[in-house]
């Protein structure tokens, strides 16, 4: 069934983190988030722009995505006939870069288009290989080592089933050894945001003796060839994040031995359409994947519940309860954990979670309408 959006609604929100977030690029105290409302014939699609405050994960920031979507990615989709969300990819590909723009906007029609078929996103876009989706934590540097092992305990005991730690030079092998000598046998992994160079591979060794599950993205953001090189210098498998833009890439680097393991997620690829594209190259590899988080409120965070409901999400991902990050969603209810560590698929229309719209309005700071 083809429809057409009338109209699409730009909202900025300011959500306070629970608790600082702190990466190799910086620390993060208030998320400042796009959300994105398509609308057709009555019915409203949302979706959620992963961008950061600041163009330090990527190129992209709050302000860069609220002037893509209303000017370039918007326009492009507006009034058009669509038969399938998997048109909307295409219609936005000629702007370069930009992909979370791109992609909360994209997302929001996957939702919009499971709503008009009364049917539940993960259905729409091809999942549903699990009834629960496995969850892990990412925990950011802390400001002492005691800090951070009462937060893995907390996590732990939660029942996560495996604990990432971020790393930066200066916070990496004498903390990891500490978390190994404290959890000696939980899954643990480290991610490093891109904050170190070949000339570290020496120190990047050291880490192989506490058998990670993996390391993500130890070098630059853009850099896919020296992942090689550090891959086979190392036991520690090595998990692409930042510089995995689209399938194209996640396959380049799979041919060249670059990784093992990939991180997707559904705004730094673009979108659904290239994420499944992702997810169905590494699987015909045999390489697993994971669903990153980038700090989502509810809305984004629903959206990779349904994600990583595609068969080959088989290792715990960094979507988690909402209660880790708010202390109040813009949904009700919140993503919750069950004590397996686990989170339970919904089966309501669209990402499946009513939105908070009082909460939601009262934290909306900027609107716009684009028609
Ligand atoms: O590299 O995975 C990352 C948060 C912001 C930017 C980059 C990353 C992260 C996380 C947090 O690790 C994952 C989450 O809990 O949402
Ligand atoms: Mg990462």
């Amino acid at each position: 069934m083809s429809y057409q959006i009338e109209k699409v609604i730009l909202r900025q929100i300011r959500l306070p983190l629970v608790h600082f977030f702190e990466t190799s690029f910086g620390r993060t105290y208030e998320r400042h988030m796009v959300l994105i409302e398509v609308v057709s014939g009555g019915v409203s699609g949302w979706g959620e722009v992963t961008a950061g405050e600041n163009p330090f994960y990527n190129e992209e920031w709050t302000e860069s995505a609220w002037l893509i979507v209303r000017d370039y990615a918007a326009p492009r989709v507006l009034k058009r006939t669509l038969n399938s969300a998997n048109d909307v990819d295409g219609l936005t590909a000629h702007i370069r870069g930009h992909n979370m723009a791109r992609g909360g906007l994209e997302a929001a029609v996957w939702d919009l288009e499971a709503r008009i078929n009364n049917e539940p996103l993960w259905k729409r876009i091809g999942g549903g290989a699990r009834r629960e989706i496995p969850c892990g934590v990412s925990i950011g540097i802390q400001n002492s080592i005691p800090e951070l092992l009462k937060k893995i305990e907390t996590e732990v005991n939660a029942g996560y089933q495996r604990i990432k730690i971020k790393i930066k030079p200066g916070w990496d092998v004498e903390v990891v050894r500490e978390v190994r000598r404290e959890f000696p046998s939980i899954k643990l992994m480290a991610d490093a945001n891109s904050a170190y160079t070949l000339n570290d591979i020496d120190l990047l060794r050291r880490l192989d003796e506490f058998y990670l599950m993996m390391i993500e993205q130890p070098l630059d953001h853009d850099e896919i060839i020296d992942h090689v090189k550090l891959q086979a210098a190392l036991q520690t498998p090595i998990c692409l994040d930042e510089c995995l833009r689209s399938a194209h890439q996640a396959e380049q680097a799979i041919r060249m031995n670059a990784c093992r393991i990939i991180n997707i997620k559904l705004g730094r690829v673009g979108g659904f359409r290239e994420a499944k594209k992702l997810h169905d190259i590494a699987q015909a590899h045999g390489i697993p994947v994971w669903c990153g988080g980038m700090l989502e409120s509810g809305i984004g965070r629903a959206h990779n519940v349904a994600l990583a409901t595609l068969p080959n999400f088989v290792l715990p991902g960094d979507v988690s309860a909402s209660k880790r990050y708010w202390s109040r969603d813009v949904i009700t209810p919140w993503v919750e954990t069950t004590v397996r560590g686990t989170i339970e698929i919904r089966d309501e229309p669209g990402f499946g979670y009513p939105i908070d719209h009082e909460f939601l309005d009262s934290i909306t700071v900027r609107r716009e309408e684009v028609f």
